[in-house]
């Protein structure tokens, strides 16, 4: 049995690092359990964080994935500490770990991912599955359904945003949504509904900013106020940040299930 607290409090002591963005890991982190999970398909029950696949190709190589090779990179060492735990469990548990560590709520999570050391080609997800931050909310909607969520967890998952920011040479964009990037918080709707968006001006790809011109958000995430369904839960998580909370500790910890297939029940 692996020493599950022990693991956490390793994965909590490596989050604050000085050199790194904003000061922490944590919103790489997160973004890599998102990642590893977002891929699953209800339909045929391919993708999902179970067998670790993103460190195959093709997934190594879709653009959307752009820089988690660092986050990957820097759970090594736990792998190593802890062999007896998967990397799909590692990098989930990650994920978890730094959204309570930076303020935010527990998800539920379980252990029992099989890594794929040599995966058939059909054990990979192809690209293209995670979501495109040009697009809007039919785009969205088309991602998120195909995982199995609806409306109110897309608007919930979303809040992910006011943690970390966007880079240049990772996705292209620029940016933090919030002042807060290392703390969890309702944030993100906040200034989703008071701040006016205008285009930013530059020679990257199309994104908004705020008057002052620091934070910004992405079509994708104007889209959660541009669609009248997802803007009512936005000001709902706006004004109610213990519902945001909960819908989103519950949210995440169902997408880092998807797709995850264990041989014993769960502990
Ligand atoms: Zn994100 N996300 N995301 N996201 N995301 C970025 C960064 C982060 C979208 C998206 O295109 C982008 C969710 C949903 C969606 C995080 C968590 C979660 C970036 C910037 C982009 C472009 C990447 C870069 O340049 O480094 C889109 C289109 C989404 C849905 C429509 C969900 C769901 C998340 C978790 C539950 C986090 C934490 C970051 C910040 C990463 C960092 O390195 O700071």
């Amino acid at each position: 049995m692996a020493d599950w607290f022990a693991l956490e409090r390793d994965i909590r002591a490596m989050l604050k690092q000085p050199e790194w963005d904003d000061g922490s890991i944590g919103p790489v982190l997160v973004r890599l359990a998102w990642h590893s999970s977002g891929t699953y398909s209800k339909k045929d029950g391919t993708g999902g964080s179970d067998g670790a696949t993103m460190r195959h190709a093709p997934e190594s190589t879709d653009g959307a994935n752009a820089g988690l090779e660092k986050a990957r990179a820097m759970l090594e060492p736990l792998k190593k500490k802890y062999p007896a735990v998967s990397r799909g469990d590692l990098w989930t548990l990650a994920g978890v770990v730094a959204v309570e560590a930076m303020g935010g709520p527990r998800s539920p999570w379980y252990p029992g991912r099989t890594d794929k050391e040599k995966p058939k080609a059909a054990e990979v997800p192809p690209n293209g599955r995670l979501p495109d931050a040009s697009q809007g909310a039919p785009h969205i909607r088309d991602v998120f359904y195909r995982m199995g969520f609806n409306d109110r967890d897309i608007v919930a998952l979303s809040g992910a945003h006011s943690l970390g920011r966007c880079h240049t040479d990772r996705s292209g964009y620029s940016g933090p949504w919030t002042n807060t990037p290392t703390r969890f918080s309702n944030q993100y709707f906040k200034l989703l509904i008071k701040e006016k968006w205008t285009k930013k001006k530059w020679d990257g790809p199309e994104q908004y900013e705020d008057p002052s011109g620091e934070l910004m958000m992405l079509p994708s995430d104007l889209a959660l106020i541009w669609d009248p369904k997802f803007k009512v839960v936005v000001e709902e998580y706006a004004e109610d940040k213990d519902t945001f909370f909960k819908d989103f500790s519950s949210a995440f910890g169902k997408l880092l299930e998807l797709g995850v297939r264990r041989s014993s029940a769960k502990l």
